[in-house]
């Protein structure tokens, strides 16, 4: 069946991004700091690793995840600062209050970044460039900090045009750019490609959208599972989905592929504590907990299966999220096969009491 993109409304989508977020932060609050190479996160003495750095930082290769003590190699003079994670989630919620101003349609992805719906334009703007270089501004003025904006028709397009032009970026790619955009982007840049599928879409040969479009939406699936289907109509442009406000969500997971299969035994639970408290994360950072715990299993021969366990009370504690898990995931027979995959997921959500203020305006 043909689906063209005029098939449906046109929507308007803006993803924003703080740029350098933390350390924009620290910046402009340490005024000493400002034009310096700022490396926040661990100390470069033991095993902390980088949350963010300054663009100067950056200059000397400094990224982040990195260990601090690398970051200290590559650039010895860098001042090398704790997050303060309180300043920036009051920065947060300011940046929401801001985005509010404008739509209803919110969905935040972590502290720094949200997509916005536009398309019902609440103050009467116009154009949703016009829109985004206004949540610019205030930003700027509100906060004296810079956030970089992209502005398109869906999440997928919206989201990659935020980072190429960070950063204080404001970048609009229309529909008539759409399909051009896709065929030239390298696969890398696809979000959600980690690096396993990167690796593995190199080795079938496929570097850009427009390789991609060369194969058969069976071929892809074949290749790729149901994330085949999805590549399929990214690099056609269609991306039909919507920008849900975070007290929707029904479930929030993380999962990983691993270089290679694992057994039962210490590695294998090494990789599901990892994958549990970044699923832990991703909730915390948007004021939920779930009651119930899922951990998704993969074999070496694809076959999936999942094991759940509800709790009566929300899961507050990452321990005892991870002891669950754990026992979850050792109750499985493997039978004789190794795990390829393993993901955990939170569901029957609910939020914080404590810090529900933004959460609760947006519901009522
Ligand atoms: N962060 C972290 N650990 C990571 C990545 C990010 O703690 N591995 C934190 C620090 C960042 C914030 O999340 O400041 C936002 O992440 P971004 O990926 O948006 O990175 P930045 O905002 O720092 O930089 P950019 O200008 O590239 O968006
Ligand atoms: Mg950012």
């Amino acid at each position: 069946m043909s689906e063209n993109l005029e098939s449906k409304p046109v929507r308007k989508i803006i993803h924003i991004d703080m740029d350098a977020f933390y350390a924009s932060v620290e910046q402009r609050d340490f005024p000493a700091y400002k034009g310096k190479p700022v490396i926040v996160g661990g100390s470069p003495q033991g095993r902390g690793v980088v949350a963010t750095a300054s663009y100067e930082a950056r200059e000397f290769g400094v990224r982040s995840a990195m260990s601090s003590a690398m970051a200290e190699k590559l650039c010895p003079h860098g001042i090398f600062v704790y997050p303060r994670f309180a300043a920036y989630k009051e920065v947060s919620q300011h940046i929401r209050a801001i985005f509010k101003r404008y739509t209803d349609l919110i969905e935040p992805l972590s502290l720094d970044e949200a997509y916005l719906d536009v398309t019902n334009d609440k103050l009467g703007i116009g154009s949703a460039l016009d829109i985004a270089r206004e949540i610019k501004e205030a930003i700027k003025n509100e906060l004296n900090l810079t956030a970089s904006a992209g502005i398109s028709i869906n999440k997928f397009v919206a989201k990659i045009a935020s980072d190429m032009n960070k950063p204080d970026g404001l970048t609009f790619i229309g529909p008539s750019k759409i399909e051009r955009f896709m065929e030239k982007l390298p696969v890398e840049k696809f979000y959600g490609v980690g690096k396993v599928t990167a690796d593995r879409m190199r080795k079938q040969h496929l570097k850009t959208g427009a390789d991609i479009k060369k194969l058969t939406e069976a071929r892809l699936m074949q290749l790729f599972g149901k994330s085949g289907k999805f590549y399929y109509r990214i690099v056609r442009g269609l991306d039909n989905r919507p920008v849900r406000p975070y007290h929707d969500a029904k479930s929030v997971s993380a999962e990983d592929t691993f270089y290679e299969d694992y057994g039962k035994g210490q590695e294998l639970n090494n990789h599901l504590t990892r994958i549990a408290e970044v699923a832990f994360g991703r909730l915390d950072k948007h004021q939920l907990h779930g009651r119930t715990l899922t951990v998704k299993i993969k074999f070496e021969d694809f076959k999936q299966i999942t094991r759940s366990q509800s709790a009566d009370e929300p899961l507050t504690d990452l321990q005892e999220v991870t002891e669950m898990a754990l026992k979850l995931l050792n109750g499985v027979d493997f039978g004789n096969k190794k795990v390829r995959l393993l993901g955990v997921g939170f569901s029957n959500l609910q939020t914080n009491d404590d810090n529900g203020l933004d959460l609760q305006a947006s519901l009522f």
